[in-house]
C-alpha cells in the first residue's frame, strides 16, 4: 500500500474524506503578490519605499525590469501547486515612452500584464499605490488637508477602478481592487477626526465612478500603525470595517496589521456574519508588522481553519502580503504560497463537523484530546500526494539555487 493510501485510510477512521479534500483544494485561488520580487519597488518611480514599510535584506538577483519581474514569476508559480492570480500594484505600470503619472495611469499601461496573465490562465488582481510617490505629502494621501495632493489621489484611485474593470474584462475573471493608505501620524494628534473624515470623503468620491460590482470587488485594508506613523493611522480598523460595510464593499485583514496578541483567526467569524464576501492579506508579522515569508505556523492554520470549518472558500479572497529581501526571492514566494496552501489542506482534513458537536454539547475533554490527536495524523503524505498530482516537485531549493546561479546572480 503507498503512503497515501495507508494516510487515507487513518483520515477515514477520523471521519476525514482526504479525496473530498485534494479536490477542493485544488481549486482554491491564491492572489500571488507580486511585489515579493523586487523589494516592493515598482517600475513607475525612482522614489525609495514610504509609507511605513519596509524591506530589509540586499540578497542578490532582485527583479528590475517588466522581464525579470515576469521571468522570475513564472519561476515561483511552477514551483506552487493550484490556483493562482497575479496581484499588481498601480506602481508596476510598463511604459513603452508614454509614461504617465498615478492620477493618469491607463488601462493601455497594464496590458502587458493582461498579455501575461491570459498566457497563464489567470486573473488580476490590483491595488493603487499610495506610496513612494512625491504627491505623498507630510505622510498623507487620502486624508490630506491639501485640496491638490486629495484631489490627485482620488484621481489615482478612480484611474485604478477603470485599470480593474479592464483586468476583469480581458480576463473573464473578476478583479479584487485593495485599497490601502499609509497615511497617518508620528505622534499625537490634535485632531483625529478630520483625517478621516476626509478620507471617507476621498472614498465616497473614488467609488461614486460607475464601475461593475459584478466585475470588481473594492476592498479596504485597515492597519494599526507604520514606521514613523507610530501614533494614529487614519485608516483603522474601526473606519474600514464601518465604511466596508456601511457602502457595500469588501473589508480587508491583514494578520500583521493589529497589535500582536490580537489575532484575525478570531476576526474572521464575525465578518463572515455581517459580509457576503472578505479579504485576507496573509502575512507574518515578527513583534511588528514586519512582512516575514508566512510559515506553516499556528496562526496560519488557525486562519485556515476558520475559512474552511465555516465552508466559506468561495467568501474569501486570499491573498499573500509579504516581502524578504535577506533569502532568495522565489523562495521566499513559493515557501510562502506553499504554507497558506499547506494550512488550507490541513484544515480541510479536520473533521470540524465532529469538533463543533463537542463543543456544542461542552465535552471538552473530548474535544481537546480530538484536538491534539489531528495534530499528528499522516499530513505529510497527503501533502505530497497533493504535489504528485499537481505536477509539482516536492524539492524546490534545488531548482531555485540553479536558477539563482544561471540568472540571478548575472543581474547587474
Ligand atoms: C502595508 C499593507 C499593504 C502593502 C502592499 C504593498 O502595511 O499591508 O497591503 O503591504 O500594498
Ligand atoms: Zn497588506
Amino acid at each position: 500500500m503507498s503512503r497515501y493510501d495507508e494516510a487515507k485510510k487513518l483520515y477515514a477512521d477520523l471521519g476525514v474524506d482526504t479525496e473530498k479534500a485534494l479536490n477542493t483544494l485544488k481549486d482554491v485561488t491564491i492572489s500571488v503578490h507580486c511585489w515579493q520580487g523586487d523589494d516592493v519597488v515598482g517600475f513607475d518611480s525612482k522614489e525609495s519605499l514610504s509609507g511605513g514599510i519596509q524591506t530589509t535584506g540586499n540578497y542578490p538577483g532582485k527583479a528590475s525590469t517588466p522581464a525579470e519581474l515576469m521571468s522570475d514569476l513564472d519561476k515561483a508559480f511552477s514551483l506552487v501547486p493550484g490556483k493562482k492570480k497575479l496581484n499588481l500594484h498601480a506602481c508596476y505600470a510598463i511604459f513603452d515612452g508614454d509614461f504617465a503619472d498615478r492620477d493618469a495611469l491607463q488601462p493601455k499601461h497594464f496590458q502587458k500584464w493582461v498579455d501575461y496573465a491570459k498566457d497563464r490562465g489567470m486573473g488580476i488582481d490590483f491595488n493603487p499605490t499610495y506610496f513612494s510617490h512625491p504627491m505623498v505629502k507630510d505622510g498623507l494621501t487620502l486624508s490630506s488637508p491639501d485640496d491638490e495632493v486629495r484631489a490627485f489621489w482620488v484621481k489615482h484611485g478612480i484611474q485604478c477602478l477603470k485599470i480593474s474593470e479592464y483586468f476583469a474584462n480581458e480576463t473573464g475573471i473578476p478583479c479584487v481592487m485593495n485599497i490601502w493608505i499609509p497615511d497617518g501620524y508620528k505622534d499625537i494628534p490634535a485632531d483625529r477626526y478630520s483625517p478621516r473624515a476626509r478620507f471617507k470623503k476621498s472614498l465616497d468620491e473614488i467609488l461614486s465612478t460607475p464601475y461593475d460590482k459584478s466585475k470588481v470587488y473594492v476592498t479596504l485594508e485597515s492597519k494599526v500603525f507604520g514606521i514613523g506613523l507610530e501614533s494614529y493611522t487614519v485608516g483603522s480598523a474601526e473606519f474600514t470595517l464601518s465604511y466596508s460595510t456601511k457602502n457595500g464593499i469588501t473589508p480587508l485583514m491583514d494578520n500583521g496589521h493589529y497589535h500582536p496578541t490580537e489575532l484575525v483567526s478570531d476576526k474572521i467569524a464575525s465578518l463572515l456574519l455581517f459580509n457576503e464576501k472578505i479579504a485576507l492579506h496573509v502575512t507574518r508579522g515578527v513583534r511588528w508588522d514586519s512582512d516575514h515569508v508566512v510559515l506553516y505556523d499556528d496562526e496560519t492554520k488557525e486562519i485556515a481553519k476558520e475559512i474552511v470549518a465555516h465552508d466559506a472558500l468561495d467568501r474569501v479572497f486570499i491573498a499573500t502580503d509579504y516581502f524578504d529581501a535577506s533569502i532568495n526571492r522565489i523562495s521566499a514566494w513559493v515557501t510562502g504560497l506553499r504554507n497558506v496552501q499547506k494550512a488550507l489542506l490541513n484544515a480541510l482534513l479536520t473533521p470540524h463537523d465532529k469538533m463543533k458537536e463537542l463543543q456544542k454539547d461542552g465535552k471538552f475533554t473530548d474535544l481537546m484530546v480530538m484536538q491534539e490527536d489531528i495534530k499528528t495524523a499522516p499530513f505529510g503524505d497527503i501533502w505530497a500526494e497533493y504535489l504528485a498530482r499537481e505536477g509539482i516537485k516536492a524539492d524546490y531549493l534545488a531548482e531555485i539555487k540553479e536558477y539563482e546561479e544561471k540568472v540571478l546572480v548575472k543581474r547587474v
